[in-house]
């Protein structure tokens, strides 16, 4: 079972900022930025390559819970940001899909 399953399944623990049936929500444990929140299908999809039609609504649903976890954390305003790496060369290390977001100071442009 991958490490993201283990933490959906209480296995290992995380800070928890945001759950739901479909979706959680928690703090990486190696930020990069002063708010890096890590929200993650409870569905095991490895990579943004194995994401299916039927999966619309759950990523759609995804996009919904980080603009309410930036409102309630008061970050929305200023504003965040959202990141996806895909597999090797787009720096993905956990192979279950996971949306980086990234708040708490300005975070200047897109460094590739
Ligand atoms: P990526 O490179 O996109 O696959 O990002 C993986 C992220 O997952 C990385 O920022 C560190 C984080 N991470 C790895 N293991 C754990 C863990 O056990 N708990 C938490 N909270 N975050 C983790």
């Amino acid at each position: 079972m991958c490490i993201f399953c283990k933490i959906v399944n209480k296995e290992i623990p995380a800070k928890v900022v945001y759950e739901d049936d479909l979706v959680m929500a928690f703090h990486d444990i190696n930020p990069q930025a002063p708010i890096h929140i890590l929200i993650i299908p409870k569905e095991h999809i490895p990579t943004v390559n194995d994401i299916e039609e039927k999966h619309k609504e759950l990523i759609g649903h995804i996009f919904t819970v980080a603009k309410t976890i930036a409102k309630e954390m008061g970050f929305a305003e200023k504003g965040y940001r959202i990141l996806i790496n895909c597999n090797k060369d787009g720096g993905q290390e956990i192979y279950h899909i996971h949306f980086h977001l990234f708040a708490g100071k300005p975070l200047g442009p897109m460094i590739c």
